[in-house]
């Protein structure tokens, strides 16, 4: 399909927690664009969606939609096994994609995605790792760049969630979780994760179903070490944080930045101090997801993808340090070299 047109007609595939919020933004008005339709394969829940947000039509298969003719676009935010078949769908039809990161939980299905965009005549496929458009980490890294701080030498994140999704392992601490961080820390620090390493500890008594808190040690091309603790059923708070450690001082995240907007302040009364925290990524991020879809329906109408966000290239490259690190979790902390996405592309010279 050639653009541009003057409104992308944008279809959401998976109405959970994630659909639902793009679904949400996208009533709410992103200039350029309009939803058409919803689809899940749980249709009451798709009926429902579509109800609130007054999208056009339902489906039960995103991939019916995706042959409808009803939409220009469409947003993939069904769980992380089922993105592939979606997204080689989409690719097929020509239609423009934000899927919900990350792009697949293996490298195996990200190369065949990898190669298959390779082929486009344009790049249709963007991946939502939406804190490369959060204002805090945006904050951070120009601060950096403008080296008043001097050279980078670690960084330290921490990443908890109030509650595990339930039937998960710990795998997907770092495949669905800590993608974050291994998207979003190469892209401050400027260099790739080369070597990584999983490390646990005392668990939480709190949940059985996999380990929790996860410690990932990580070091970049140009020597930069990152750490990483993960802890996904931390009961009190969503709760991302991060500090770049530089030669002449360090770079903090400011803390939950989303509470500005929600207008929650931090509270002096009674002998206590108090600050509130999100429930989970969707206040927090609120900004961010915002911004991200704005940007994602411009380069869309303009037939490119946004400048500032994950490629597929650069989401191929966060699921090899991924399953990376689940080899070094089942190989007991092992201490790996991670493929370069070369020679896992066979593009080496
Ligand atoms: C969830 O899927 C997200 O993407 C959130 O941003 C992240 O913080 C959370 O850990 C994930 O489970």
């Amino acid at each position: 399909m050639e653009h541009p047109k003057d409104t992308l007609r944008v279809g959401v595939i998976g109405t959970g927690v994630m659909g639902a919020d793009h679904a949400h933004n996208l009533a709410r008005g992103v200039r350029g664009a309009s939803l058409a339709a919803v689809a899940d394969a749980d249709v009451g829940r798709a009926k429902t969606l579509a109800a609130e947000v007054g999208a056009d039509q339902v489906f039960a298969d995103g991939t019916e939609m995706i042959g409808s003719g009803a939409v220009d676009a469409v947003i993939i935010a069904v769980p992380d096994p089922f993105h592939a078949d979606l997204i080689h769908a989409a690719l097929d039809a020509g239609l423009p994609v934000l899927c919900e990161k990350p792009l697949t939980p293996t490298v195996e299905e990200a190369v065949r995605i990898i190669r298959k965009h390779d082929a486009l005549k344009r790049p249709l496929l963007t991946v939502g790792f939406m804190r490369r458009f959060d204002p805090g980490y945006l904050a951070m890294r120009r601060r950096l760049a403008s080296g008043s701080e001097g050279a980078l030498l670690m960084t330290h994140s921490c990443h908890r969630n109030v509650e595990a999704y339930p039937g998960q392992d710990s795998s997907a601490t770092v495949t669905n979780s800590a993608v974050h961080e291994i998207d979003v820390l190469p892209w401050l620090a400027g260099s790739p994760i080369t070597e990584v390493q999983w490390l646990s500890g005392r668990p939480s008594s709190l949940i059985d179903e996999r380990i929790d808190p996860q410690l990932l040690l990580m070091r970049s091309a140009d020597g930069v070490l990152h750490t990483v603790e993960l802890q996904v059923h931390a009961q009190y708070g969503y709760d991302v944080r991060c500090e770049l450690v530089c030669e002449r001082g360090s770079i903090e995240m400011p803390p939950v930045p989303a509470l500005i907007e929600a207008e929650e302040y931090i509270v002096s009364t009674d002998l206590s101090r108090r600050s509130a925290y999100p429930a989970d990524w969707r206040p927090r991020f609120a900004a961010a997801y915002r911004a991200e879809l704005a940007a994602w329906v411009e380069a869309s109408l303009s037939g490119t993808i946004p400048e500032e966000a994950a490629t597929a290239r650069d989401s191929l490259r966060t699921t090899i340090v991924a399953e990376t690190l689940v080899r070094s979790m089942n190989e007991d902390g092992a201490r790996l070299r991670v493929p370069s996405i070369e020679s896992v592309l066979g593009e080496e010279d």
